[in-house]
């Protein structure tokens, strides 16, 4: 359970180490000052909101309404396992590791520092949305999303805080001072400098970016390094409600404009308050290929020493059917010479980006399964397709050629005459952002999207889950 009676809720006993919770409590007000001037801008009296009140498998939330900068955030690791030992790479089967070894510290801070870097820069792309918001039953899944992004942050900071002493302390610090799209001090990973100006890119960008996050945390969660993997772990249970706002999110947009599609048999739906297929095509391709960059590149002699030291594993990595060392062993991994896509035998360890973008892949392809069979439903012929993996890239094998959705490999101009139909155009987005139009009258939503099938928490669609001021 969730100690919830001192100024940071936590279930590390945060009150037996008076150092360390000293260092949190001075972190604490920075935290608050970055989320007033970078959170929400939207002004709301309370929100429906869920909170963490234990770890544990079953019933880990209360539900209620909540000022937004009230809400509790804290510090919450998963159950520690007694005998959980190493599962991956050169120490495969030693207890984890308690402390940080010395000779992985620096690796371990870095990886850490990325991680977190993300979770406020969602925060900031995400921070007007609220101002044109479909359904007050999205606003709350927005104010949802970021109060959780910014727990996420807490998560890293209590690692820095409580395992990398002064350093550790700095780059908590540094985490408050990049910003998203910042000239000077721009976030990290490129996806997290683009703006997320509207709600069509919002619910991509919970369905593509999001799962870049539920797939790294997934490899983090298998850390030999005990206090991230257990950190990893119960993030994981938070992301599930962001995939599941991406998924349904998108589910609504595609409903809606078959809808409209059927009702006045045309592809052109924009006169009628509905976003078009093509546009929601472009979108795709802009988020999933931004998505993409963010696995790093194909071969990458980071992940195989993070993989052999047992600092980041591989997704579902007990469920591998291999020694889980991975000293020998290829596999293909493609690269672009001589205008063609080819296939090189590469040694598994610095191929495991590669492998883990794989599966992402796999996971995105089921969203867009999803989204055709709503099509067939209304009887619409058109389909939505994932691009190549190649398409649109600025990190790894694919940075710096010009691969069509189809995986084509084209010259510049084929490229330029191809991107109208490709990426979202400045009258796409325009177009998206005359929609943008707030509704907030409980059970109403916008022309260009579906309610939900479901409430929150067995409430109505049209509860009352947001109040404004
Ligand atoms: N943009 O060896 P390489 C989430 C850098 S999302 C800019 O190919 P590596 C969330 C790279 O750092 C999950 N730079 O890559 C979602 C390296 O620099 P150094 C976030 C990039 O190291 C939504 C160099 O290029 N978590 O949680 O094997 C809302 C060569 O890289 C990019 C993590 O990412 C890029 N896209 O793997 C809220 C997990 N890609 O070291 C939250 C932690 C690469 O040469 N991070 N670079 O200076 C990692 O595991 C790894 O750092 C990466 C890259 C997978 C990102
Ligand atoms: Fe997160
Ligand atoms: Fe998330
Ligand atoms: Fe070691």
């Amino acid at each position: 359970t969730i100690d919830y009676t001192g100024r940071i809720p936590n279930n590390v006993d945060l009150a037996g180490d008076r150092r360390l919770q000293r260092a949190l409590e001075s972190w604490q007000p920075k935290f608050l000052a970055w989320w007033a001037e970078m959170g929400p801008a939207l002004p709301t009296r309370d929100v429906y909101l869920r909170t963490a009140v234990s770890v544990g498998r079953e019933g880990w939330a209360h539900f209620g309404h909540v000022a937004l900068p009230e809400y509790r955030w804290g510090i919450f690791l998963s159950e520690r396992s007694p005998d959980r030992a190493i599962g991956f790479g050169r120490h495969k089967g030693e207890p984890v590791w308690q402390q940080v070894p010395g000779e992985h510290r620096s690796d371990l801070q870095r990886l850490i520092v990325v991680q977190g870097d993300t979770e406020p820069a969602s925060v900031e792309q995400q921070r007007h949305l609220g101002a044109t918001a479909p359904s007050l039953y999205d606003l709350r899944n927005l104010f949802q999303v970021n109060v959780e992004e910014g727990r996420h942050l807490w998560a890293m900071v209590y690692l820095l805080h409580a395992y990398f002493g002064r350093d550790g302390r700095e780059e908590a610090e540094a985490l408050l001072l990049r910003n998203s799209g910042s000239e000077d001090a721009p976030r990290i990973l490129g996806a997290f400098n683009e703006p997320t100006p509207d709600w069509l890119a919002f619910f991509m960008f919970t369905y593509f970016t999001d799962r870049d996050g539920k797939y790294q945390l997934g490899t983090l969660k298998e850390s030999a390094f005990d206090p991230l993997a257990r950190t990893c772990d119960f993030m994981l249970k938070e992301e599930a409600h962001h995939m599941m706002v991406g998924t349904t999110g998108v589910d609504r947009v595609v409903a809606r404009t078959a809808e409209l599609m059927r009702e006045h048999d045309t592809d052109d739906i924009a006169r009628y308050g509905g976003i078009p297929l093509g546009v929601l095509q472009r979108y795709l391709n802009f988020h999933y290929s931004v998505s993409l960059d963010l696995f790093g590149s194909e071969t990458s002699t980071n992940v195989a020493n993070y993989f052999t030291n047992g600092l980041k594993g591989r997704w579902q990595e007990d469920r591998r059917k291999d020694d889980h060392v991975l000293a020998e062993g290829h596999t293909a991994v493609e690269t672009v010479a001589d205008g063609r896509i080819t296939a090189v035998e590469t040694p598994l360890l610095v191929a495991l980006n590669q492998d883990l973008r794989t599966e992402y892949t796999a996971d995105c392809g089921s969203g867009v399964t999803r989204w055709n069979r709503i099509l067939a439903e209304y009887g619409i012929g058109e389909r939505l397709l994932l691009p190549h993996h190649g398409f649109n890239r600025a990190v790894g094998a694919y940075a710096g050629h010009r691969i069509a959705p189809d995986g084509t490999v084209l010259d510049a101009e084929q490229w330029a005459a191809g991107v109208p139909q490709w990426l979202p155009s400045d009258d796409d987005m325009a177009f998206v952002a005359s929609l943008m139009q707030p509704v907030y009258e409980p059970g109403r939503v916008a022309s260009w999207i579906a309610p939900p099938k479901q409430g929150i928490d067995g409430r109505p669609f049209a509860y009352e889950y947001v109040h404004l001021v």
